[in-house]
Order: C-alpha cells, then structure tokens, then sequence
C-alpha cells in the first residue's frame, strides 16, 4: 500500500512514520510513504502558501493553487485518480471499520491542512473523504494523518510480525483488550493471576474472555451493542453494570 501525504511539513510526517513498525515496513517495501511538500508547488516568486481569509477573521488559509498543483503531481505519479482523505474535525469520526475499508486501497492521499485550514474550493475538487480523529483542535492535519496512516498499515500483511495478533486486537470483536502480564511473577506486592501460570490453555482463554467482557461492560459499555456475547457472557455484563441491557 502507499501512502501520498500532502502538507506542509513533510519532516513531522516522515520521522514519525519512519520510527518503529510503520519504519520497518518500509523499509521492507510493505509499505510506502511519501510526504508531498505543498510549498514545492509554490506559484510566487516569495513561496508563500498562504493568505488572508476573504471575510476576515483570525489567521491564515492555504491557498488553493499549490494544494490542486501538489495533488496533481501525485494523480501523474499514480496513473489514476486515488482517494483523497482530508483531515478535518467537520468530518467522519475515524473508527476501526474505517481503517479496514481505507486498507482495501492501491494507494491513498491525505490532505492536511495547518492554520485555519484550505480554500473550500479546492476541497471541492480533489477530496473524496472528510475524516476526524476526534472532537478537539489541533494545529493541523498531521498528526491525523499520521494517526490514520499507522491504524491502517496494522491491517497490511505483513507489517505486524505476529500476523494473527491484527484480528485478535481489541474491537475486531468489539471487545477491549484484556489485561496482560510478563516477568517476574510478583511486582510490588502484585501477583500475575494465577490461571495465567497454570498451562492450562483453555482456562487461560476463557478468562480472558471474561476479562474482555468485564472491562468493555465497566469502562465502554457503548461498545456492547456490536459485540456477539452468549447468554453466560450477557449475564456477566448485567452483573458488571446492576442492569439489562439486553
Ligand atoms: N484539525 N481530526 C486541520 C483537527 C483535526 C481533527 C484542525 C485539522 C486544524 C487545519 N483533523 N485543521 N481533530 O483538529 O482531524
């Protein structure tokens, strides 16, 4: 899969990216990354990008031309005209399904925007998907994108080394993780419990389970109704919360 990343700050994008398993499968060629600097497409003598908004108010916009230019650039380079996914807290909050979609692509752009964001006549043309991170403001596109990028190349044979541990991770079943333990057995008084050291596999499995059950219910109990639990389980949910909901 590639990933085509147009913003401004193709550095902030590339470290982070190029650190630890996104890094590696890049390395390995699973992956491809590449950072589209928008001020490469700079169309006045001075580089600038940016400009007063018509209207007034606070802060500087993108202008339009070098972002169109930029994504321009990338549609040669692929050979079509690839999915464009602008970051934006007026778009779709980004969840689990989203990032298994996005992963079924050749390639994807990611359009991050910085200041007070991109001439909305641009984003006409070229975006085709409107995706949040969540409800809160940051500065700009970057760290979605990249919050984007790394959920989704998780999906990509290959990229995880243990490739089984990708669908077992929580919400491909709409249960939160479990909660796991390592070396050595007693830690400030804390022992690992008990059922994990007694090789008995199933049990072990079972508990877990449980545990899974136990958390989503007490800390995400939004996440129950996609969930598929049994009676037993659906009992242990109304043991949790002291009600039905089922
Ligand atoms: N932005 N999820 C870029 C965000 C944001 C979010 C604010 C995007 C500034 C220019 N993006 N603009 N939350 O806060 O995606």
């Amino acid at each position: 899969m590639r990933f085509y990343i147009m913003t401004l700050f193709p550095d902030m994008v590339m470290n982070g990216l190029g650190t630890s398993i996104t890094g590696r499968a890049m390395e390995k060629d699973l992956l491809g990354v590449e950072a589209v600097n928008i001020r490469d497409y700079a169309f006045n003598k001075h580089n600038s990008v940016d400009d007063y908004p018509y209207g007034g108010g606070a802060g500087m916009l993108m202008q339009a031309e070098p972002v169109y230019q930029a994504y321009n650039a990338v549609k040669e380079k692929v050979g079509r005209s690839p999915r464009v996914v602008y970051l934006s807290p007026q778009g779709r909050t980004f969840h689990q399904e989203m990032a298994e979609e996005l992963a079924r692509e050749e390639e994807l752009v990611l359009l991050c925007g910085h200041y007070e964001g991109i001439d909305e006549r641009v984003l006409e043309e070229i975006v085709t998907d409107y995706v949040s991170i969540g409800d809160y403001v940051l500065t700009g596109g970057e760290l979605p994108a990249m919050v984007i990028v790394d959920a989704v190349s998780r999906l990509v044979p290959g990229v995880l080394h243990n490739d089984v541990s990708a669908e077992f991770d929580s919400f491909q079943d709409n249960l939160l993780e479990y909660p796991q333990y390592s070396r050595p057995e007693v830690w400030h008084g804390k022992q690992v419990p008990p059922v994990l050291l007694s090789g008995h596999h199933a049990n072990v499995e079972k508990w877990r389970r449980e545990q899974s059950v136990i958390r989503t219910a007490r800390n995400r109990p939004d996440l129950l109704e996609k969930a598929d639990l049994d009676e037993t389980e659906k009992e242990l949910v109304r043991k949790v919360l002291g009600r039905d909901i089922y």
